[in-house]
């Protein structure tokens, strides 16, 4: 995509962004109602999460049919309306690509359940399964018996996953990229995309999470997949791909998104949202802030350019999530900004994140309308956990606190600083295109430069997530140029929950 350096995204949860007929549900004439907002912002790209025809069995995740939109949301008319709108603010509309299964109800699953269809092979089906285990626990196989046999689903059974030896599946997937594109999208986030190629079916080792995953995890077949897509489709329109991943490291990740491989653009990681657990997102242990910075730190290291978020629709939010003391809740949120914004990559803003949206207060599970925080709690109680220390789990994991209405009131202060360090991202070409360069990490501070040579300025950033102030010494040519607290004079040391950014005063000519 031209300029794709400079592009900031927000990303969108479509169910409860914005109702604008009142029946409960967000739909795509609220986004349109609240487009010049973001423009005002200086978003320059807004992601959909899954608008498609879905029975909504995991939020949209389980697509019917790729090129029909979801009445909840509105129509098809609706759809090309806010794609058109949205250009004329100079805004691109990415949407989400959920390829490495269909729905249950897709008519391609359906009509695949006759052994002599062409669709057959779309599937895996087979007469007897393999012993792998899916995302959501429990095998990866159901038996279906109007198909006759099992059939395999990496996540939930209604969730069938597609089965690429068959050339029919990837020119059925190019039909709807092109179909969306023609439209003039501006890209695709593509859900679980290191998973969607089956190298074989044999038995996987025993795991205790995901056994078979050697199997599909980041295969090459996978690459050739994403090759061929970037081909044949995505080389031909302006546009731009961000692949979600499942346990990626960083090699894996360059892998994917090196500029000279010609597969995607950028990729999500996860390490980053897992220093504060244990193994899975549901034991929780204390967050630590220089766990936190040293991920952070380690893949601005190894990756040329990829994907910046603290936020998604999976994940608690990050006001809370982060910030230990609630005192310096507006505080953190705002050093938190900073560091979205200052570090080398694309920024992802989630819905209600620039205004400081912490998680919700939820009282019991019958607050509670995730069905996979209702399934945990249901099997944390059957393995023998008190009811005190499952509601603990869920109340603290919860998809619901992203996935609830927004209070756009929040916090207009927040909003104000968000507002600042996208205009200086840009206005200062260093911010985007300069190096990254860690200088310390210790007690709860993060401190690193952004560079493009050494002769031209330079951005030092320094953020704390820590309730003292923290001494830190720049050196004596270093002078603020924009703190979160809104100070122009350095003393020393950072307040609390402080995010300043310094800049190099001989370099500046100030
Ligand atoms: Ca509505």
């Amino acid at each position: 995509m031209t300029d794709l350096e400079r592009k900031i995204v927000y990303q969108i949860y479509p169910m409860s962004f914005a109702d604008s007929n009142g029946d409960g549900i967000g739909d795509l004439q609220g986004i349109i109602a609240e487009l010049e907002r973001l423009a005002r912002l200086g978003i320059d790209i807004i992601w959909l999460s899954p608008v498609y025809k879905s029975p909504w069995f995991d939020n949209g995740y389980d697509i019917s049919d790729y090129c029909q939109i979801d009445p909840r949301f509105g129509t098809m008319e609706d759809m090309d309306e806010l794609i058109v709108r949205a250009r004329e603010l100079g805004i691109g509309v990415v949407m989400d690509l959920v390829i490495n299964h269909t729905s249950d109800q897709h008519e391609w699953f359906i009509k695949s359940k006759d052994p002599s269809s062409k669709y057959r092979n779309y599937y895996f089906w087979r007469e007897q399964p393999n012993n792998w285990t899916s995302f959501f626990g429990g095998p990866a196989w159901s038996y279906d018996k109007e198909g006759g046999g099992y059939y395999l689903h990496l996540f939930a059974p209604q969730q069938p996953d597609l089965d690429y030896h068959d050339p029919g599946v990837i020119d059925e997937i190019k039909n709807i990229m092109k179909f969306w594109l023609d439209k003039g999208i501006a890209g695709f986030r593509c859900d679980v995309i290191n998973i969607i190629w089956k190298e074989s079916l044999d038995d996987g080792r025993r795991s205790l999470i995901l056994t078979g995953r050697e199997h599909y995890l980041s295969k090459d077949g996978t690459h050739d997949i994403l090759k061929e897509l970037r081909r044949d489709v995505l080389s031909k329109y302006d546009c731009f791909t961000v692949g979600e991943t499942v346990f990626v490291d960083t090699d894996m990740a360059r892998d994917l998104c090196a500029p000279e491989r010609s597969e995607l653009d950028m990729v999500f990681s996860f390490e980053h949202m897992e220093t504060d657990q244990i193994i899975v997102k549901w034991f929780k242990t204390r967050f630590h802030p220089n766990k936190f910075f040293h991920v952070i730190s380690k893949w601005q290291k190894a990756i040329g350019w990829n994907a910046l978020y603290l936020e998604n629709h999976d994940q608690p939010r990050s006001a809370s999530r982060f910030i230990r003391d609630a005192d310096f809740r507006s505080e953190g949120t705002k050093a938190l900004a900073m560091m979205l914004l200052t570090l080398r990559g694309t920024p992802f803003i989630y819905q209600g994140q620039e205004v400081g949206t912490g998680n919700r207060e939820l009282k019991s599970m019958q607050d509670i309308r995730d069905v996979e925080s209702h399934n945990i709690y249901a099997l944390a109680r059957k393995i023998g956990f008190p009811k005190w220390l499952a509601w603990r789990i869920i109340k603290r994991t919860t998809r619901d606190h992203a996935r609830s209405p927004v209070d756009w009131q929040n916090d207009t202060d927040v909003l104000e600083t968000y507002r600042d360090l996208i205009r200086f991202r840009k206005e200062l070409p260093v911010l985007i295109y300069g190096k990254y360069n860690e200088v310390l990490i210790r007690g709860g501070l993060f401190v690193y430069d952004r560079f493009l040579d050494e002769k031209s300025i330079r951005i030092r950033v320094a953020i704390s997530l820590g309730s003292k102030p923290v001494r830190y010494d720049p050196g004596m040519a270093m002078a603020i140029f924009y703190s979160t607290y809104g100070r122009k004079e350095y003393d020393g040391a950072l307040k609390p929950y402080e995010g300043i950014m310094f800049i190099d005063e001989q370099s500046s000519g100030r």
